[in-house]
């Protein structure tokens, strides 16, 4: 079947297309339905509510089964900042480097324990008849001291995991990121809860 992923994004959308590639869906993105220059109010309190609404909106115009992703970085000591405004952390039209820029200073001359930090990516799926579902990956991490690599996209040079010691994840492979990603492990998860609808 067919599946839209609403996304404005492109990082995301090639992430998710690389990950989805062996899964039997046909993928459209925003810009192959006519849908390129929609924005979405993403006025949700959760990740969860936010990718819902993503999905929701774009299933009603294209009547499509649609994917969206609502995703973002939880840092412990800053009470979880940036969480759901990761995107805009440094302001309406933030670049990355800003976002990472304003991150390093919030975080400035603290120490490792101090630096623990986690991805989130919630996926949401909306069928055509109007049901839904979420699922949920983490990737757990600290927030390195300088910004490293030029692979990946958003917070990926400033986040390190154990799995790539020394490595940020803006310099590993894609195919390494999605591996171990927060949204590799929920769209493995959406894969299986979508197999088993398909089947029933
Ligand atoms: P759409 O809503 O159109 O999908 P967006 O970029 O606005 O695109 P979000 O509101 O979900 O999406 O914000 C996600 C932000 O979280 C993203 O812009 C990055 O700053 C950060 N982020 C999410 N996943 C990431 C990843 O894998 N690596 C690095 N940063 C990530």
């Amino acid at each position: 079947s067919i599946a839209v992923i609403a996304t404005g994004n492109l990082h995301k959308l090639q992430e998710i297309g690389e990950i989805l590639k062996d899964f039997h869906l046909q993928t459209k993105s925003m810009k192959d339905v006519g849908l390129g220059d929609l924005e979405i109010l993403e006025d949700g309190e959760t990740f969860e509510e936010n990718a819902l609404i993503k999905a929701k909106t774009v299933m009603k115009k294209t009547g499509y089964m649609t994917i969206a992703d609502d995703s973002g970085l939880e840092v412990e000591t800053l009470d979880c900042q940036p969480g759901i405004y990761s995107a805009r952390f440094a302001g309406e039209n933030a670049t990355d480097k800003d976002n990472n820029e304003k991150l390093l200073q919030m975080l400035e001359g603290k120490p490792l324990v101090e630096r623990r930090a986690r991805f989130v990516c919630v996926i949401a799926v909306v069928m055509p008849d109007g049901e839904s579902f979420t699922v949920r990956g983490e990737l757990y991490g600290i927030i390195g001291f300088h910004p490293k690599g030029d692979k990946g996209f958003g917070y990926d040079p400033l986040f390190m995991t154990r799995e790539y010691e020394g490595l940020s994840l803006a310099e590993i492979s894609p195919e390494d990121k999605n591996k171990i990603s927060h949204r590799g492990k929920a769209l493995d998860e959406m894969k299986k809860v979508l197999s088993e609808r398909l089947r029933s």
